[in-house]
């Protein structure tokens, strides 16, 4: 049997997990012992785990190789007694979610960066899921950027790791290495949940799909799900092979990353449907036949239309959104006469509602919309959900946002990135919000006027536990809302994002960016973006 080594190492000060995990340039993770370090505070961090199974997988970026070879010499010299790996080192996000509570595993690996770009110049990440399927609590990720900073060691088998491109059980010391289908159980899970039959048939009467893997994780999925399961013709997946550097592209599925898909949906003979998910498969990006459908609205009409697939048959708990989110679902669950929960930026807040059964849906403005089937956000899920909505109404795209609008109202609805900023003008500009907060109030943009502003803090409902310092919200007296938060997932320097939301019950074929100027000017002068940032335009408007 192979020795278990224990190498002497050194703590770095700056591996604290962020909105999803630990997320840095990959010439950072490349640095000696800098993943081995997480990895082994990862462990540090979780008790009784000796014997149990961990899941292991990432979205085959640049790196998941080499750490996945790494992380099971650890998992075997740390006494994990099972690992199920996905083939070629692959699973997605939901799908990993998905493997570690079907087969009960203790907890699970993810390497991933998600939408952030990849290759040797790019991103790579690494978060610990635990046994519900969800990324860890922040109690759990305290604990590991607490012990990261006094580790000394780590441990190690020496000797290779097995082989994992081949299915099949093979020994690594003690512990078992079971190489599994990335595929299988996700695909079967999907099969319970949507009627692939209607689906079928609404093909049969010439429904056409676009999806466009962005050569990041969900190629393989869609492939086996769209095209092999349901029949749509080979070529509906597009970019459909994962590639260590997403081919030089940026796996966000938005406006401005999936240009060529919006501006074929857009044209007068583009598909009917079309969709893109990110680099490790849980975002989703939905856009009808000449009809864009925000995150936030897509959350608002699944959430109204969700019945329609078995899964959700017996209707929902409740649901639940991101602060930043619109509040469109937020109507629709008064209407069906449900709760409607308000967490902070991040999928980590959805897990104890969840598995307290407290809500069935829930949702991100980030492209992000999922439900109780796993603990993760989940992109082709939200494809499926849609198609299987689509294939029972037998209703187009636009005929069903434009119907929710009229019924509901339209929450117009836009988010201002700005990438990249200096950190330290970002987090004065924050600060100077924060102190202002009590001027706010009574300050107008256009015909609104702010009634109230503060900095949003959760109480979770489930375990008692309270974050704070959430983003800074002012409210409107008419219902908008303007909010400015910094990004917890960039790698270099800071990205302030600043989300403008404006309800409009009757006129709701407007241009965006129209209907929210007056929003947006009064956003950009309060927090003095211009001059703090010296950035006179967003890097993203999405
Ligand atoms: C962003 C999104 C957030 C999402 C997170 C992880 O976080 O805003 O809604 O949950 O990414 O998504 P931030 O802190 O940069 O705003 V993923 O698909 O990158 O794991
Ligand atoms: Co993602």
């Amino acid at each position: 049997m192979s020795p278990i080594l224990t190498v002497a190492t050194t703590p770095f000060s700056d591996q604290k997990p962020g909105t999803s995990g630990l997320r840095k340039k990959v010439t950072v993770f490349a640095q000696p012992h800098y993943a081995e370090n997480f990895i082994q505070s990862i462990f540090n961090a979780l008790e009784g785990y000796a014997g149990k199974t961990l899941v292991l997988g990432g979205d085959g970026r640049f790196l998941n190789r080499e750490v996945i070879k790494t992380a099971l010499r650890m998992a075997a010299a740390n006494g994990f007694g099972r690992v199920l790996v996905g083939r070629g080192g692959i699973l997605s996000t939901p799908a990993a979610s998905h493997v570690i509570r079907k087969h009960g595993a203790f907890g699970g690996i993810i390497l991933s960066a998600s939408h952030n770009p990849g290759g040797p110049e790019g991103d790579f990440g690494i978060k610990y899921n635990a046994g519900n399927g969800g990324p860890a609590p922040e109690k759990i990720t305290d604990r590991i950027f607490a012990l990261s900073k006094t580790i000394t060691a780590y441990k190690i088998l020496d000797g290779a790791a097995p082989d994992i491109d081949r299915l099949g059980e093979k020994k690594l010391g003690g512990m078992v290495v079971e190489v599994i289908d990335p595929v299988a159980d996700y695909q079967a899970l999907m099969e319970q949940l949507f009627d692939f039959d209607v689906i079928r048939s609404a093909r049969q009467r010439g429904l056409t799909v676009r999806f466009d893997a962005m050569s990041a994780v969900t190629g393989p999925y869609a492939k086996a799900i769209l095209e092999d399961a349901l029949g749509f013709p080979r070529g509906t997946v597009v970019n459909g092979t994962p590639l260590p550097d997403f081919g030089g592209h940026h796996p966000d599925p938005n406006l401005v990353h999936a240009k060529d898909l919006y501006e074929l949906m857009m044209s007068a003979d583009g598909p009917d449907f079309g969709a893109a998910s990110d680099g490790d498969g849980d975002r989703n990006l939905i856009i009808g036949k000449q009809q864009f459908v925000t995150p936030s609205d897509s959350l608002a009409l699944l959430a109204a239309n969700a019945h329609l697939a078995p899964g959700y048959g017996k209707g929902l708990a409740g649901v639940a959104r991101s602060m930043p989110t619109s509040g469109a679902v937020d109507r629709v669950a008064a209407r069906l006469g449900i709760k409607c929960y308000e967490t902070p930026t991040g999928w980590k807040f959805f897990g104890n509602l969840l598995d307290a059964g407290l809500i069935t849906l829930c949702g991100e403005e980030s492209a992000g919309t999922g439900s109780n089937h796993v603990r993760e956000k989940d992109g082709l899920w939200a494809v499926l959900l849609w198609l299987n909505i689509v294939a029972r109404r037998q209703d187009s795209v636009r005929a069903m946002v434009q119907a929710h609008w009229r019924d509901y109202g339209r929450n117009y609805y836009s988010r201002h990135d700005y990438e990249e900023v200096d950190a330290e003008a970002a987090n004065g500009l924050m600060k100077a919000l924060r102190d202002g907060l009590p001027g706010l109030a009574g300050r107008k943009a256009g015909a609104m006027t702010v009634t109230a502003a503060d900095d949003f803090a959760y109480h979770d409902p489930v375990d008692g536990s309270d974050t704070g310092q959430q983003g800074i919200r002012l409210h409107f007296d008419d219902g908008s809302r303007v909010i400015y938060r910094l990004s917890g997932t960039g790698t270099a320097g800071a990205t302030l994002r600043v989300y403008i939301e404006k309800f409009e019950q009757h006129d709701i074929n407007q241009e965006t960016q129209k209907a929210l100027a007056d929003l947006i000017r009064f956003a950009n002068g309060t927090a003095e973006i211009a001059r703090r940032t010296g950035r006179k335009t967003p890097s993203v408007i999405t």
